[in-house]
């Protein structure tokens, strides 16, 4: 079958599924957010890896429906983990360049948030730095709008696009996510260390918080310990999961 036909059905007969994963505070480690990253369950092929069907949802616009799901399922879980008093205080969704230039976001964002009854803060929007900045006057109105809704909004994979500093401090944005690629070698590669510290202290100029992504090791940690980020997230705490290991998890964390 054509993988566009299959992935058509795999939305509309419950083959997607989210898994999480804990961003912690650097300072005490204890949890504040979490991500929420989509998986297909194939019934042949087993758990396949987004890299694998985003890039088709979005070929396709099935990335509508797609993403219309990971919404309402990553509200409706963080519903349920308010209600069992998890120690969790927002969700990060991921919305794809298309989702960011469609109509329909503003009402589809403000019906979930409305429905599930959450608060501002509590629902965070990661967009990347080159969907941010494709087409930048109407994504900035678009990024305002939500921001007015109360959606927190993150640039995720920050330091990866070719965002200018003036774009960069008109964006209506709150954090930064610094890219995995830059921390991975940050105890080793001076280049990478350099970048890391500059991004920090452009995020901190313009009141930004960051949150730095793949941390490993207690060495990168540290590094952004020293460099005042305030948020960590890699398998050093914990791997994106289902949303009842991710529970476990969030409760050993905090
Ligand atoms: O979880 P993993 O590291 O395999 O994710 C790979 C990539 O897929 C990441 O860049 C992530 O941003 C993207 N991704 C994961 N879930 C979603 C989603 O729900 N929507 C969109 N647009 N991208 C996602
Ligand atoms: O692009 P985005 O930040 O949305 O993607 C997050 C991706 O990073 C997910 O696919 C997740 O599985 C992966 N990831 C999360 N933490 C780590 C980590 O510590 N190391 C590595 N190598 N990948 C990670
Ligand atoms: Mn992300
Ligand atoms: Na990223």
């Amino acid at each position: 079958m054509a993988m566009e036909l299959e992935l058509r059905q795999a939305i509309e007969t419950g083959q997607l599924e989210l898994h999480y994963q804990p961003q912690v505070c650097t300072h005490n480690g204890a949890a504040c957010g979490v991500e929420a990253l989509v998986r297909w369950r194939h019934p042949q092929r087993g758990l396949i890896s987004p890299l694998a069907f985003i890039p088709l949802a979005e070929e396709t616009g099935l990335i509508e429906p797609l993403g219309a799901w990971v919404l309402e399922e990553a509200c409706r879980q963080f519903a349920i983990w308010r209600a069992e008093d998890a120690p969790i205080l927002r969700i990060a969704v991921n919305l794809s360049a298309q989702q960011l230039r469609s109509p329909g976001l503003l009402a589809q964002v403000e019906d979930v948030m409305a429905r599930y009854q959450l608060i501002p803060g509590e629902l965070e929007l990661e967009v990347t730095e080159s969907e941010a900045m494709s087409d930048p006057e109407r994504s900035f109105d678009t990024l305002r709008a939500l921001r007015d809704l109360g959606v927190q909004l993150a640039i995720d994979d920050f330091g990866t696009g070719y965002s200018s500093l003036s774009y960069l401090k008109q964006l209506p944005v709150q954090i930064l996510k610094i890219d995995r690629s830059f921390v991975k070698d940050i105890e080793t590669d001076e280049n990478d260390a350099s970048i890391c510290a500059s991004i920090l202290a452009l995020a901190h100029s313009q009141g930004l918080k960051v949150v730095a992504e793949g941390v490993e090791t207690m060495a990168q940690r540290e590094f952004l310990a020293a460099h005042a980020c305030e948020y960590l997230q890699g398998y050093l705490f914990a791997k994106p999961e289902p949303a009842e290991v991710c529970l476990g998890r969030l409760r050993e964390l905090s």
